[in-house]
C-alpha cells in the first residue's frame, strides 16, 4: 500500500510568501497529477504559533537565517511564516485537496521547531503520522512538497527510520539551497531511501 506525502505545499513556502522556497509553486502541478495515483493521500502544514522561536524575530538582535542554539537544539532563524489562521499558512489554493484524507500539522510547541511531518526536532513528540500510516496500512512513503532540504528532507529521515520504503518524488520538491538539497539527496540514499522522478509514477494505472 502505497502513500504520498504532500509536505508544507503553503502560501508562505511558494514565491510571494514570507518564506519563499525559488520555484516553489512548481510543485503543485505535479502533486495534483500524482495524487490519482496513490492509494492514500496526507499532507503535512507547517502551523507556528505567533511569536514561536524558530522566528528571528523573537530573538533580538538576530535575522533571518542566523544559527543559534535552541534549548540545546541547533535552530535557524526563520522569517516569520505560517503563522496560525493566517493565510500564509494555508494550503496554496492550486492544490487540490479532494483526495488529501488527513492533514497533520506540526510546529504549534512554541519552544521547539519540527522540520518532519512524523516528529519534532528533538524527537521528544511524535505527530501521530506514523502510527496513523501503518494503521491504513502503508508500507511504501512516497513524499513530494516543500521544502526539499527541510522539511521534505527530515520526513523521509523518519519515514526511513520508521520502517517505511522511503521515496523521494525528486522533480515535486523545491529546496531552499540546492547545496543543501544534494547534501539532502545524497544523505536519503545512503540510508536506503529511493529517489525517482514523478513521470515514473505518472505511467502506473489511476486508482
Ligand atoms: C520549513 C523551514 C521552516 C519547511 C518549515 O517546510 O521546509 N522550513 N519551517
Ligand atoms: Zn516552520
Amino acid at each position: 500500500m502505497k502513500a504520498l506525502l504532500l509536505i508544507d505545499i503553503q502560501n508562505d513556502f511558494v514565491p510571494g510568501g514570507r518564506l519563499a522556497v525559488p520555484d516553489g509553486a512548481a510543485v503543485i502541478p505535479l502533486a495534483n497529477a500524482l495524487q490519482p495515483h496513490f492509494d492514500l493521500v496526507v499532507a503535512s502544514q507547517d502551523w507556528h504559533p505567533a511569536g514561536h522561536q524558530s522566528f528571528a524575530s523573537s530573538h533580538a538582535g538576530h535575522a533571518p537565517f542566523d544559527q543559534i542554539d535552541l534549548h540545546g537544539l541547533p535552530q535557524t532563524l526563520w522569517p516569520d511564516h505560517c503563522v496560525q489562521e493566517t493565510a500564509g499558512a494555508d494550503l496554496h489554493p492550486d492544490l487540490d485537496t479532494c483526495r488529501i484524507e488527513a492533514i497533520f500539522r506540526k510546529g504549534m510547541a512554541p519552544d521547539i521547531d519540527s522540520y518532519s511531518a512524523f516528529f519534532d526536532n528533538g524527537h521528544r513528540k511524535a505527530t501521530g503520522l506514523a502510527d496513523y500510516l501503518r494503521g491504513r496500512g502503508v508500507t511504501d512513503v512516497y513524499l513530494a512538497g516543500l521544502a526539499g532540504d527541510y522539511c521534505v528532507y527530515f520526513s523521509a529521515l523518519d519515514a526511513l527510520a520508521a520502517g517505511f520504503a522511503t521515496f523521494v518524488v525528486t522533480d515535486a520538491t523545491r529546496a531552499i539551497s540546492a547545496d543543501g538539497f544534494r547534501a539532502a539527496l545524497a544523505d536519503l540514499q545512503g540510508k536506503g531511501a529511493r529517489l525517482l522522478e514523478s513521470a515514473a509514477l505518472l505511467a502506473d494505472p489511476a486508482r
